[in-house]
């Protein structure tokens, strides 16, 4: 019998595959449709301390091979979520759940460690250093001084377990950089990759951009990115010490993408703009699929071929 369980820091997933962080996970209402779901377990909408409406609208429309998006950042507080996780937790003793968290200040982001911290929350924080979408905020994981500003300051007092949500990296030098920083800390995972960010999208026939926010530039996901997420995920695994899991995200669509970020080094799979299109079903749909292609292959479990992408020398 194959399984699609995986294993991050001891903590037990019965499947490795899971929602992006932002797609239909900003309510209690689609929390529990995740929960219900056949996915291994889920990350919240990425949370700011307090609740916050995001960019104006239209803010996200769908490309022919993938999304489009610059939402701001749209969510319901971190309370709100860190009530989530810790009445699942009671309900379900033995999931391990992601919180996301993007602060926009590392203020922002110490003060919302310092109450997870301090809560009875078990699970695991996905930090998140890539928000492409928030006017007059650059994306902190380009800039490698202030990532590891950022981690000096949050390792100084967090100690439950914590992973970063990176931005694509498109330069060997770069992810020798910033593996160089991750390597330094007690990281848990990472998470690779987010959107593309500041892509444009016109409109020909309107001659306009397609979104509002921003001029209409915004972060591009789905299939035309899968690509830059397996490289980001591959160059990455080669890089972090092996205490450091990767979770892989960018264009899994079915189960081949899945084989593929496995391949590649990843050891969990986050499903974001098909979950968009397809909602829950997409689990169940690319855990048979993935299955199916073990199976051919004589693969029982995803540690059977995880890294073990071949090349051509
Ligand atoms: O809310 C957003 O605009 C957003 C976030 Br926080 C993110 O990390 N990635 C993205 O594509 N959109």
């Amino acid at each position: 019998m194959s399984t699609l369980a995986t294993t991050i820091a001891g903590r037990r997933f019965s499947t490795c595959l899971m929602n992006a962080a932002g797609i239909r996970c900003q309510s209690a209402r689609d929390l529990d449709a995740l929960v219900a779901s056949a996915a291994g377990t889920y990350v919240t909408k990425s949370a700011t301390p307090n609740k916050r409406p995001g960019n104006p609208e239209p803010r996200m429309t769908t490309l022919p091979h993938g999304s489009f998006n610059s939402m701001g950042l749209p969510n319901n507080g971190l309370a709100y979520y860190l009530d989530y996780v810790l009445a699942d937790q009671i309900k379900r003793p033995t999931a391990t759940q992601f919180l996301s968290i993007a602060g926009t200040s590392l203020e922002d982001n110490l003060a919302m460690l310092h109450e997870i911290q301090a809560s009875e929350y078990r699970g695991f924080v996905e930090l998140n250093l890539s928000c492409p979408n928030v006017p007059g905020h650059p994306q902190t994981g380009y800039d490698f001084e202030q990532t590891a500003k950022t981690l000096d300051a949050v390792f100084a007092f967090y100690d439950k377990p914590l992973g970063v949500k990176l931005p694509p990296y498109f330069d060997l030098a770069h992810f020798d950089a910033i593996a160089a920083v991750l390597n330094q800390y007690p990281l848990t995972f990472v998470t690779t990759i987010n959107s593309v960010g500041n892509g444009l999208v016109v409109n020909a026939e309107t001659e306009t951009v397609a979104i509002r926010p921003k001029g209409g530039f915004g972060g591009i996901g789905g299939a035309s990115v899968k690509p830059t997420a397996l490289a980001n995920v591959r160059a990455l695994s080669q890089r972090l010490k092996p205490e450091i899991a990767v979770v892989g995200v960018g264009g899994i669509l079915n189960g081949r993408d899945a084989f593929e970020h496995i391949l590649c080094g990843a050891s969990m799979l986050q499903i974001g703009t098909q979950f968009g299109y397809e909602g829950t079903a997409v689990f169940k749909r690319i855990a048979q699929e993935l299955d199916s292609i073990m199976a051919l292959k004589g693969y029982n479990t995803i540690a059977d071929f995880r890294g073990k992408l071949k090349t051509l020398d």
